[in-house]
């Protein structure tokens, strides 16, 4: 498919984005406190050879330089998480002034070269101090939550105009707090069933501020939503992917679209229920102006016959990236279609999408990453095709500007457009930054007529 065919709209968003703590480094400057992954990283075992995002990309220091890139690129807007530890270092308490002078100047950065910024409030680095009273399993989390909002909104409230709450409490409360594979590391279900609860508690919260303090501005959460479908059209096989479906993405749309947690999963999880109090779900259910998409893969299942949870069916057959995610970019337009039918949100944007390859500079220093071209060619063409189709899809971000820290894949997971020299900390912008460059280039283009 060529870069013209895309066909987006005038004025789509062409966005990129990282997030603090797999970016940032400077863990220690201007009085950042310590975060959940400061400490869950440094534990033996927890990280692939035991990385950090102490360093990171140093983007700390170095987002004038990211900056000319991202102009370079002709980005639109570029998605960062603002980190709650650098602007309330015990969680609680003090604001740190310094803290917020970084994303000051990073926001005044970004609109001096013409690219939108799309601030995301949590991207999963709690303040450790809140983990020790309890973390997000508990209710107090929300109300640290909801002053570190308000102090955010009152110092950049007067330039940014979008928002994001939350970006996937899905995997912050259960790979957190139910798999134990992601900061804090523990492995209660009960424990992740009310971090996710208050997950979306403090983004309806963190909503509430965002419209008193800066009216005009648009809000949104960052889901990751996965579609699922059934290894065969069988019943048994269809109720399995609908079982899946729920857990991984109903559970978290019901509540922000209709104000109700999905009955077949409430039943489901019936001994371990959220802890909702009150008028929770109409807090969480206030409408908002954007649901972000994040989306990367698929999942194919099938009935377990012992009537346990839906088995996955491998796909041997298909490409898969280092993550070991199968491509299947046409899930991309299904799950947008699916979302505009079942929950009509007056705007879709989808925040993240990319790919992890093994990338290796060649002789000339040049980065030629073919598979990741392809991989967001084809599902940027599953937006234009969603689009199309009469889905008001606004935006695409790729994951991510930057090869950056991976969890706890650490830094051996590249997902960036740009790599990352990890010992110098060089950037080199990869050929499907080219890529991505030119497809903005044309779509403006043939916006103003020219192309
Ligand atoms: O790197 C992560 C990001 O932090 C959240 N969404 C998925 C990405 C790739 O795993």
């Amino acid at each position: 498919m060529s870069p013209a065919r895309l066909e987006l709209p005038s004025g789509f968003i062409f966005g990129a984005g990282g997030s603090a703590y797999q970016m940032e480094g400077a863990v220690d400057a201007d009085g950042r406190g310590v975060s959940i992954w400061d400490r869950f990283a440094a534990e033996p075992g927890r990280t692939r050879n035991g990385e950090t995002g102490t360093v990171a990309c140093d983007f700390y220091h170095r987002y004038p330089g990211d900056i000319g890139l991202m102009k370079e690129l002709g980005l639109g807007a570029f998605r960062f998480s603002i980190a709650w530890p650098r602007v309330v270092p015990s969680g609680t308490g003090r604001v740190n002034r310094a803290g917020l002078d970084f994303y000051d100047r990073l926001v005044d950065a970004l609109l001096a070269a013409g690219i939108e910024p799309y601030p995301v409030l949590y991207h999963w680095d709690l303040p450790q101090p809140l983990e020790d009273a309890g973390g997000w399993p508990a209710r107090a989390t929300v109300d640290a939550f909801t002053a570190y909002v308000e102090a955010v909104l009152d110092r950049l409230g007067d330039r940014v105009t979008s928002w994001t709450t939350c970006n996937e409490p899905r995997v912050a409360a259960f790979t957190g707090y139910q798999q134990g594979l992601h900061a804090p590391g523990r492995t209660s279900l009960a424990d992740a069933m009310a971090a996710a609860h208050h997950l979306l508690l403090a983004h309806g919260r963190a909503a509430q501020v965002i419209r008193a303090r800066s009216p005009r501005a648009r809000v949104g959460i960052s889901l990751d939503l996965t579609p699922v479908y059934p290894a065969s059209d069988g019943a048994a096989d269809r109720a399995a992917a609908r079982r899946l479906d729920g857990l991984v993405n109903r559970w978290f749309l019901d509540p922000l679209w209709r104000g109700v947690y999905p009955a077949d999963i409430l039943a489901h999880w019936r001994s371990t229920p959220p802890p909702v109090v009150g008028d929770d779900l109409l807090t969480i259910s206030r409408p908002i102006d954007f649901l972000g998409v994040n989306m990367y893969h698929r999942h194919v299942v099938r009935a377990d016959p012992g009537g346990g949870d839906p088995v996955h069916v491998p796909q041997p057959a298909a490409k898969h990236t280092e993550m070991g995610w199968e491509v299947f970019p046409s899930g991309l337009e299904d799950l947008l279609c699916r979302l505009r039918t079942d929950y009509r949100p007056p705007s879709l944007i989808v925040t993240e999408n990319g790919a992890a390859y093994e990338d290796v500079r060649i002789h000339d220093g040049r980065v030629q990453d073919p598979e990741r071209r392809d991989y967001l060619e084809a599902h940027l063409g599953s937006v234009a095709a969603a689009i199309r189709a009469g889905v008001p899809v606004d935006g695409y971000f790729v994951w991510a500007l930057l090869d950056n820290f991976e969890w706890a894949h650490g830094y051996a997971r590249r997902f960036g457009i740009v790599f990352v020299d990890y010992p110098t900390l060089e950037r080199v912008p990869k050929a499907s930054y080219y890529w991505y460059r030119d497809v903005i280039a044309r779509s403006r283009g043939a916006a103003s007529g020219a192309g």
